[in-house]
C-alpha cells in the first residue's frame, strides 16, 4: 500500500521525484501482480513454435548441448581492475595511468560490436548474464568491456523484446571491476537521426548512472559540432569522454585526397580542445591498412597528448598485422573480441593478438588459458544465432572498395533480404560504393552509412543509375532518410553536399546548415511520462521515458509485446527463437528462486477462425493457450 500511494502521488506521476530507484528495480513496482506470467510465457512459446521468429526462416528447434562454461570458483575475491583505478583517480588520473603502461591494453567487444557485426546484433542478455561473473574474473586485465550502445539499444527493444537498461544494470552488478564502455553516436545518441540536446544530455547522464564509464563519441560525418554536447555532458557527469575520429578513404592513396593525414590531425587537435580524455581512431569498416596505421598513429601521437584507442574490423583479414603496426607506433589501447567471436566483420581476435605480440616488447596482458575457456563458451553460444550469420566465410578484401562498416554488413544484408533483394546482394554492395561517390565521398558510419545503404537498396530495387538519379530526380520520391540527410538533419559533411544532387533530392525543401540540435524543440519528458502512464496503465521509469523519446514506435511495439507475453528475456535463446519441440521440457527462472517447469504436450489442429490450441504442462498442471496461426 505504501508503494501504491507513492506511485499514485501526483508529484510522482509528474516525475518530480528522483525515480532512479525504480529504474534499477522496476520489478518492485510492477504491482499489484495481476498478470499470470506463466500463461503469458506459454503464449509466447506457443506463438513462436507455430509461427516462427520474425526475420528468420521457420524451422524446428535445433538441439544443442549446453554451452561449455569456464569452471572457476566464483566465491574467491574478484580481482580489482580499471574500474577501481578510475573510481580512485578520475578520468585524468586514468589517462595518466594508461600512458604509464608499457603493455598494449585491450577493450573486449564481444558483448557489443562483435555480435553487432557478426550476428546482426542479436545476442541476448541471457547469454551474457550466464557468463558475466566468470568474465569479470577471467578478463580482469582488460582496459574495458564494450558492452552497450551502437545498435544494441534499438535491437534490444525492436527484435529481442528486452530492456537494454536491465542488461547494463545487471552486468554492472556482476562485473564491478572492469570499465564499461559504450558507443555513442554524438547528436544521434543510439538512434539514426539527430535528437534535441536535452535528450542527448539525459541519455548520457542516465547511462553513466546505470554503469557506463567510457563514452566513445563519434559523429557520422566527422562533424565536431555534432559531438560537442555529448562530450560536455560526459565531462560534467564525471565520466570518460573518448572522442572518435572516423577513418575513411585511404591516406596511402594520393588520388583519395579528401581525407588526408592532415585532415585527421586537425580533427584530433579540435577534439582535444573540446575536452576529450582519450582519442579513438574509429576504423569502422576496416579500411586502415598496416602502413597507414603506422603513419597515422605516429603522427597523431606527435599531435595530441591524449591516449590513443584504436578500433577496427577484421573484414580484410589484415587486422592483426595492422594492430601490430599501430602498436609499434605507440597506440595505447586496441579493440579485440574473444577468439570465437572475432575475425571477419568483427574485431580481430584477442587470443591471436596475444600470440602475435609475444616478444615484441609490448605484450598483451592476459591469462590466455582463461581467454580460451571464455572463447569456448561463445563458440557454443554463437551456434544458437546461426540464422543471423552473414554467410561471409573468409576474409573479404573487397571491403577496401565498398567501404561498408562491419556493423552494417550483416544488418544491411538482412534489410536487403527483407525487401526481396537477397539474390542481388552483389549489386547492392557495388551500388553502395557508387552511392558514396555520388554523395561526394562521405564518412560512412551509422547513421550516414544507413543513408548510403538505403539509397543503394533503393537504386538497385528501382534499376536507377547515377545519371537517372540526377536527370529524372525531380519525379523520384527518394527514401526519407536520404531526404533528411540532404536537408542537413544528421549534420554537415566535410566539403559540403554535392549541390546539383541536393537540389533534385530536396525539391521544395530548404536545407539547414546549423546544428540540428539548435532548431529541435527540447523533448518534454513530463508529457512523455504522462502519455506513457496512460498507455501502459502503470508507473513508468525514466529509462522508459528516454527510450520513448528516442524511438516512440519501437517502444510502443516493445511495450505491447511485453504486455502480451511478459518478460521474454527469461527464456533461453533457443526457446526464444524457435519455441519448443513436442514432448520437450524446459526450466525457466522467472525471478530469483522462482522457476517454472514447462512441457509442450501437443499442438491442436487449426480452427476455422485461424487459431490453434497449444497444450502445455506448467509445473505439472495442464494448461492450454490459444494462438493465431499465421503460417
Ligand atoms: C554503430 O554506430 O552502431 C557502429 O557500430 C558504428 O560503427
Ligand atoms: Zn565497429
Amino acid at each position: 500500500p505504501f508503494l501504491e500511494n507513492v506511485v499514485k502521488h501526483p508529484s510522482f506521476i509528474k516525475g518530480d521525484f528522483d525515480t532512479s530507484f525504480i529504474d534499477s528495480t522496476p520489478e518492485l513496482f510492477l504491482f499489484p501482480v495481476r498478470q499470470d506470467r506463466g500463461t503469458k510465457l506459454l503464449s509466447y512459446i506457443g506463438n513462436v513454435t507455430v509461427n516462427g521468429f520474425p526475420g528468420i526462416e521457420k524451422k524446428k528447434k535445433p538441439i544443442h548441448a549446453a554451452p561449455r562454461k569456464p569452471e572457476i570458483d566464483l566465491s574467491t575475491t574478484l580481482p580489482p581492475g580499471t574500474k577501481q583505478i578510475f573510481d580512485e583517480r578520475g578520468a585524468d588520473g586514468l589517462a595518466k595511468w594508461i600512458h604509464e603502461q608499457e603493455d598494449v591494453l585491450l577493450t573486449d567487444t564481444t558483448f557489443r560490436d562483435a555480435h553487432q557485426s557478426l550476428l546482426a546484433t542479436r545476442v541476448r542478455s541471457y547469454d551474457m548474464f550466464a557468463v558475466a561473473k566468470e568474465t569479470a574474473h577471467l578478463q580482469k586485465d582488460l582496459f574495458s568491456m564494450e558492452m552497450w550502445g551502437g545498435a544494441t539499444f534499438d535491437v534490444s527493444y525492436r527484435f529481442l523484446k528486452e530492456d537494454p537498461w536491465q542488461r547494463l544494470i545487471k552486468l554492472r552488478e556482476q562485473m564491478p571491476n572492469v570499465l564499461f564502455q559504450m558507443l555513442f553516436r554524438g547528436a544521434n545518441a543510439v538512434g539514426y537521426k539527430n535528437y534535441p540536446d536535452n535528450v542527448i544530455r539525459d541519455f548520457v547522464r542516465k547511462s553513466g548512472e546505470a554503469g557506463i564509464d567510457v563514452f566513445r563519441i563519434f559523429d557520422s560525418l566527422n562533424w565536431i559540432k555534432g559531438m560537442e554536447v555529448a562530450i560536455d555532458e560526459v565531462r560534467q557527469s564525471g565520466k570518460i569522454a573518448e572522442a572518435a575520429i572516423c577513418y575513411t578513404g585511404d591516406i596511402l592513396d594520393p588520388s583519395r585526397d579528401k581525407y588526408t593525414v592532415q585532415y585527421y590531425k586537425d580533427m584530433a587537435k579540435e577534439l582535444e580542445a573540446s575536452g576529450a580524455h582519450i582519442l579513438a581512431i574509429k576504423d569502422m569498416a576496416g579500411l586502415l591498412k598496416p602502413e597507414a596505421a603506422y603513419r597515422l598513429v605516429s603522427e597523431l601521437k606527435d599531435t595530441v597528448s591524449m591516449p590513443i584507442h584504436l578500433h577496427t574490423h577484421d573484414t580484410s583479414g589484415n587486422g592483426i598485422y595492422m594492430y601490430s603496426k599501430a602498436i609499434q607506433a605507440g597506440v595505447d589501447i586496441v579493440d579485440t573480441a574473444l577468439g570465437s567471436m572475432a575475425g571477419l566483420t568483427s574485431q580481430p581476435s584477442s587470443n591471436s593478438l596475444y600470440y602475435a605480440m609475444n616478444g615484441s616488447g609490448r605484450e598483451v596482458r592476459m591469462d590466455i588459458q582463461a581467454q580460451e575457456k571464455l572463447s569456448h563458451y561463445w563458440e557454443d553460444v554463437r551456434k544458437y544465432y546461426s540464422d543471423f550469420e552473414s554467410g561471409m566465410n573468409s576474409p573479404h578484401s573487397e571491403i577496401y572498395v565498398h567501404e561498408m562498416p562491419g556493423g552494417q554488413y550483416s544488418n544491411l544484408q538482412q534489410q536487403a533480404k527483407a525487401v526481396g533483394l537477397g539474390m542481388r546482394w552483389e549489386n547492392v554492395k557495388e551500388m553502395y560504393s557508387r552511392v558514396n561517390m555520388l554523395f561526394g565521398d562521405v564518412v560512412k558510419v551509422t547513421p550516414s552509412s544507413k543513408v548510403v545503404g538505403d539509397m543503394a537498396l533503393f537504386m538497385v530495387q528501382n534499376d536507377l543509375d547515377e545519371e537517372t538519379v540526377i536527370t529524372r530526380g525531380e519525379t523520384i520520391d527518394f527514401p526519407e532518410s536520404v531526404i533528411e540527410f540532404f536537408e542537413g538533419y544528421i549534420g554537415q559533411p566535410h566539403g559540403g553536399f554535392p549541390e546539383e544532387l541536393q537540389k533534385v533530392i530536396l525539391k521544395e525543401r530548404k536545407p539547414i546548415t546549423v546544428r540540428p540540435g539548435e532548431l529541435l524543440e527540447p523533448a518534454d519528458f513530463e508529457e512523455i511520462s504522462k502519455t506513457l502512464y496512460e498507455k501502459l496503465d502503470r508507473p513508468v521509469t525514466s529509462h522508459e521515458v528516454l527510450a520513448y523519446a528516442l524511438y516512440p514506435k519501437v517502444f510502443d511495439e516493445y511495450s505491447l509485446t511485453n504486455k502480451t507475453f511478459g518478460d521474454v528475456s527469461v527464456l533461453d535463446t533457443l526457446t526464444f527463437l524457435y519455441g519448443m519441440r513436442l514432448g520437450e521440457e524446459i526450466e525457466v527462472e522467472i525471478q530469483k528462486g522462482k522457476t517454472l517447469m514447462i512441457r509442450l504436450v501437443s499442438i491442436g489442429e487449426p480452427q476455422k477462425d485461424g487459431t490453434r490450441s497449444i497444450y502445455f504442462e506448467l509445473n505439472g498442471q495442464p494448461r492450454e493457450v490459444s494462438i493465431t496461426d499465421m503460417t
